[in-house]
């Protein structure tokens, strides 16, 4: 394996930041009585039509941000910011972070289907290395034997070797130029395996998740679908991405991409859809 390599600061950052937490999961995030509705919701977005790109069992917000179809949107977001998970996150990011709604996104998984499972990646594949982003994955059901949740690697160090190579595999990963950086190969076993010492057969590990809990982590830490023979009915979850309203990923940054800021209103907080350049 290649020596140690000092990280230039922000991405030395999001690693610190990524290890005081990891992994951390908040157990009832959003409330019981919604589940039907967000489910229902979640049915409705998947029927929505739009410029399909990766099956249909996938939809981000940015989706129908711009259409009639928002308030299918506006209706998710409500009920987490009116939940605890919105709360850990302003301890987190800061008082009302932004959602990175081009990488909200909802599925309904039938992961019967073997090509219905994501790789081992780092969200920072598509974020970069500068500005904190937040996954919060929130199952609607309970996740970690028969329905599939997310695996994580077992231990820091192996997080810290993974995000070592990354860095040195991107050269610059502190770079706001190259938006269209090719990921870092992490969704290969040999690569983990030659570049941080990974094999990541046996260094999984899966939090067992109730529905409505949620695991959150920034996009330095590796993950994936847990591999498992799969649940009969299928899977509906829902990942949030946020960033502080000062502090938004290079993949905002250097593109005029739909974001929700939240605003205070008479009676409450409502979000409000912009382009991210005008934030
Ligand atoms: O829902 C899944 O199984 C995978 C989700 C994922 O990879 C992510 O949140 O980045």
């Amino acid at each position: 394996m290649p020596p140690f390599q000092d990280l230039p600061p922000p991405a030395e950052r999001l690693l610190d930041r990524a290890l005081t937490m990891y992994p951390k999961v908040a157990r009832g995030v959003l409330p019981a009585d919604r589940f039907a509705e967000m489910t229902e919701t979640i049915d409705a977005l998947l029927a929505t039509p739009k410029p399909v790109t990766r099956g249909i069992n996938y939809c981000p917000l940015s989706l129908v941000a711009a259409t009639e179809e928002r308030r299918l949107a506006d209706r998710l977001l409500s009920i987490f910011m009116r939940s605890v998970g919105y709360a850990i996150a302003q301890k987190i990011l800061g008082p009302h972070p932004v959602f990175l709604l081009h990488h909200c996104i909802v599925r309904r998984r039938d992961i019967r289907d073997p090509a219905d499972a994501s790789p081992w990646h780092l969200d920072a594949d598509f974020m970069g290395a500068t500005g904190e982003m937040l996954n919060i994955w929130i199952p609607l059901v309970d996740v970690g034997s028969d329905h599939p949740g997310l695996s994580f690697l077992t231990d820091k160090d192996a997080v810290r070797r993974v995000w070592r190579a990354w860095c040195r595999w991107v050269d610059d990963p502190t770079s706001r130029t190259r938006p269209d950086m090719p990921f870092p190969p992490v969704s290969d076993p040999e690569w983990l395996a030659a570049t941080a010492g990974i094999d990541p057969d046996h260094r999984a590990v899966t939090p067992p998740l109730s529905a409505g809990d949620a695991i959150i982590f920034n996009q330095c830490v590796p993950h994936r679908t847990q591999a498992t023979a799969g649940a009969a009915a299928p899977r509906y979850s829902i990942e949030l991405r946020l960033a502080g309203r000062d502090d938004v990923p290079d993949y905002y940054r250097t593109r005029n991409v739909i974001v929700a800021r939240p605003e205070r209103v008479e009676g409450g907080v409502a979000v409000q859809y912009l382009n991210s350049t005008d934030l």
